[in-house]
């Protein structure tokens, strides 16, 4: 079994660079796929080669599928690296690379399906053991059996639809007059969003906190975990800040979360990495949420605390490679958090593009920085404002925060309006210092006004 010698990149910004690195730590050359206004990015520069695959429209380029795969076979790219969004999670996607004889550098189109049908998803691991929300059996349409359910959970209830995420054609329902409307208002959200309109409902945990397993499993089926990490700094359902080991969780859950994280893995038969989400209730009762088959934002928190370059098991795991450690030799070690740097007003998170005339980027012990942008970049509004991502690593929870506030302090942009601002004032809230945000935190403290 060999390395690929070639990969393709379908994606842009930082996570593009992300794996470009970890392609030069491997010695596999680099094929860059980019829009037509951005043949001067980092992420072109950065490659051995490039290839433009079609206008500014993320619809028409990056999602652009046959394009993509032309690219690939013009190229000779043996693989191809989705990064996250995009055609990250598209079965069909992952499909037709098979179907090209290119190796689609994550799990396979099966687990991927599973994994963007969340009541199904639930269902099957409710089937193998794994605690789950009280609620429906999968998706549930007959209104009367809803209603029912509804009435025997006891409300609070949450109605979330199958295809979901993002928090669109989500709804919670307080009592059950409410029901019928909110069904039907999520269902019509749903359908608009992602062309299905299938929900499940469960019962509504408050102060849920938001804690997800990495995983990592060979092609033998071999499966590990590389520990939590805490997202539950969110709001309006977009993570802002993540961080590992968990502050809020004591040994005993740790334990508990890693072995239901493997078991899942391995009883839906996954391959490379993943994500396997958990909700957590205010007594650390776990439940599985959710399942992401993709490379998430938030995994160099994991590297730091264990050591294991997560891309570049990635690469190797999808070129057949065994995992490069076991999980008796995986070390959990110090504290890491990551702060997702948006191009966005601080306070009213608006997108805020535009040209960056001033850069400096923050360094010194403990401080990685996960960027594609430079002083000159222009920040375009047709994607993720996410422009980089803080990391700050230290031996202790104490310190890792320490550092983050340095770097912040350290990190100069003009140009454009950065949640820099937002960052530095939760990294003094006593709340955050005394690890007890939950999910729903930054909504609450905004309703009354704060
Ligand atoms: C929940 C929940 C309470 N109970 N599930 C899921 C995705 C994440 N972004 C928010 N989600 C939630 N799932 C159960 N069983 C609470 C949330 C939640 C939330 C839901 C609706 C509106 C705003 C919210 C803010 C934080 C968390």
């Amino acid at each position: 079994m060999a390395l690929f010698k070639k990969i393709l990149i379908a994606n842009r910004g930082e996570i593009a660079v992300r794996v470009e690195r970890a392609c030069k730590d491997l010695g596999i050359k680099t094929v860059a796929v980019y829009s037509e206004v951005e043949k001067d990015a980092m992420h072109v520069k950065m490659a051995d080669e490039s290839i433009c695959i079609g206008p500014a429209r993320a619809a028409e380029s990056y999602l652009n599928i046959p394009s993509i795969l032309s690219a690939a076979e013009i190229t000779d790219s043996e693989a191809i690296h989705p990064g996250y969004g995009f055609l990250s999670e598209n079965p069909q996607f992952a499909e037709a690379c098979k179907k090209s004889k290119i190796t689609f550098i994550g799990p396979t189109p099966e687990n991927i399906r599973l994994g963007g049908n969340k009541a199904k998803a639930k269902q099957v691991m409710r089937k193998n053991g794994i605690p789950v929300v009280p609620g429906s059996d999968g998706a549930i349409t007959d209104r009367k059996l809803i209603e029912k359910l509804c009435s025997k959970i006891g409300y609070p209830v949450i109605l979330k639809a199958s295809a979901g995420g993002g928090g669109r054609g989500m709804r919670v329902v307080h009592a059950a007059p409410q029901l019928e409307q909110a069904l039907s208002a999520a269902e019509a959200e749903a359908l608009a969003a992602f062309g299905n309109g299938e929900m499940y409902v469960e019962r509504y945990i408050p102060r849920m906190r938001h804690v997800e397993v990495q995983i990592a499993v060979d092609n033998e089926g071999t499966a590990i975990h590389l520990g939590e990490r805490d997202c539950s700094v969110q709001r309006r359902h977009q993570k802002l800040i993540e961080e590992s080991p968990s502050p809020a969780i004591n040994e005993r859950t740790r334990e508990k979360l890693g072995k239901f994280a493997i078991k899942a893995a391995e009883s839906l038969k996954y391959r490379n990495v993943g994500t396997i989400e958990f909700i957590l209730d205010s007594d650390d009762n776990i439940y599985f949420m959710e399942i992401n088959t993709r490379v998430q934002v938030e995994h160099p928190v994991t590297e730091m605390v264990t050591g294991v370059d997560i891309i570049k098991e990635q690469i190797r795991l999808a070129s057949g490679l065994p995992l490069s450690i076991k999980q008796k030799n995986v070390r959990f070690k110090g504290h890491a958090i990551e702060c997702r740097i948006n191009a966005e007003d601080p306070y009213t998170f608006a997108p805020s593009p535009g040209k960056i005339t001033f850069l400096y980027l923050p360094g010194g012990p403990g401080i990685r920085v996960d960027t594609y942008i430079h002083a000159g970049t222009t920040v375009l509004p047709y994607y993720d404002s996410l422009i980089a991502k803080v990391i700050a690593y230290g031996c202790n929870r104490k310190e890792t925060i320490e550092r983050m506030r340095r770097a912040l302090s350290e990190f100069q942009i003009e140009g454009i309006k950065t949640t820099i601002p937002f960052h530095k004032t939760v990294l003094s809230n006593p709340d955050f210092l005394s690890g007890k945000f939950d999910t729903g935190y930054l909504e609450r403290v905004n309703a009354a006004g704060q």
